[in-house]
């Protein structure tokens, strides 16, 4: 087994025995990786070779909606033609055996609604939904709104541009998800955090309220961050691979209470 296995065991027994929903988790981009959809940062990531300011904050689609539309129908194209991996299963399990409190996550894909989780947030909103930068009404997509758009700007029947359904730099996350994520990081026993680089706030900030409460912060990156730090344990490995094995072992443990 490889030098993670046996970490994941100690921590899969010790986490058996907590009461029931006593775990939260924090998931970024990492997670969908091995789904096929790039992350953010990183040598093969999305904005290896633009700013992300060009593409994901409202002075950048004010200055240029089209090259910011065609970035986003072509996540939105490879998210339709991508599946739910290991890990989003792994988290999925970790669910129905009574394990976790919340989910939150940043991202965008929709592929842990689709394996079916039922306790998650997403934070950073939804590819698959538009909003109307004028009537402001929400829309959910299930195909590219840019093959329907006559000069690659999707429009609302108002006549005013569409705009995806997320949260860009500069924008404020909805009151709600942020009450539900603080809630949940200052009650839980431990957080999971997988597979996000840990740069972007408010996300970066659960993970401290866990740490500062006195509880444990398991990471699961490929790679130190700089949430490693502080964290209890850094497992460094492929998500999709650590993740279920940690649930695995919860399971041969007894899960973590009998439902
Ligand atoms: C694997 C793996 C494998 C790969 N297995 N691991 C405090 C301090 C400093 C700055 C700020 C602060 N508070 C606010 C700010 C400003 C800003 C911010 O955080 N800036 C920093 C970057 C400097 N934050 C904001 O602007 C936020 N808004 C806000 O605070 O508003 C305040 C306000 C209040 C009232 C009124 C108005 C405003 C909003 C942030 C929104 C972020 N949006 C984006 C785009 C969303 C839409 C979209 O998807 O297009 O969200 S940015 C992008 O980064 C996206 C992600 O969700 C987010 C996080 O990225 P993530 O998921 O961590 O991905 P990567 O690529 O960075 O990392 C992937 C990781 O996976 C790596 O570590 C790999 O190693 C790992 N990995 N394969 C395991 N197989
Ligand atoms: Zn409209």
């Amino acid at each position: 087994m490889s030098n993670w296995g046996s970490e994941l065991r100690v921590l899969a027994k010790q986490m058996a025995r907590y009461p029931q929903r006593a775990i939260t988790a924090l998931a970024g981009a990492g997670l969908s990786a091995a789904s096929g959809i790039p992350t953010f940062r990183g040598k093969e990531g999305w904005w290896k070779n633009r700013e992300p300011a060009e593409l994901a904050s409202p002075q950048g689609f004010n200055s240029d909606p089209r090259l910011v539309w065609e970035w986003y129908c072509h996540r939105i194209e490879t998210v339709l033609s991508s599946q739910p991996n290991a890990a989003h299963e792994a988290l999925a399990t970790l669910d129905q055996i009574g394990a976790l409190d919340l989910l939150i996550t940043q991202n965008v894909d929709g592929l842990h609604r689709r394996s079916g989780i039922s306790r998650c947030i997403e934070i950073h909103g939804s590819i698959l939904r538009t909003k109307c930068t004028g009537c402001k009404q929400i829309r959910t997509i299930t195909s590219s709104p840019c093959r329907s758009a006559r000069d690659g700007l999707p429009r609302c029947e108002c006549g005013e541009l569409l705009r995806p359904d997320v949260v860009w730099f500069g924008e404020a996350l909805a009151p709600d998800s942020i009450y539900k994520a603080y809630g949940a990081s200052q009650r839980c026993m431990a957080m999971l955090v997988v597979g996000t680089s840990g740069v972007v706030h408010p996300a970066a900030s659960f993970p401290e309220v866990v740490h500062q409460s006195g509880n444990l912060v398991i990471e699961f990156n490929i790679e130190k961050t700089p949430i490693s730090r502080y964290a209890d344990h850094s497992i460094i490995g492929p998500v999709e691979k650590t993740l279920p094995k940690l649930i695995e072992f919860m399971e041969q443990f007894g899960g973590t209470t009998q439902l």
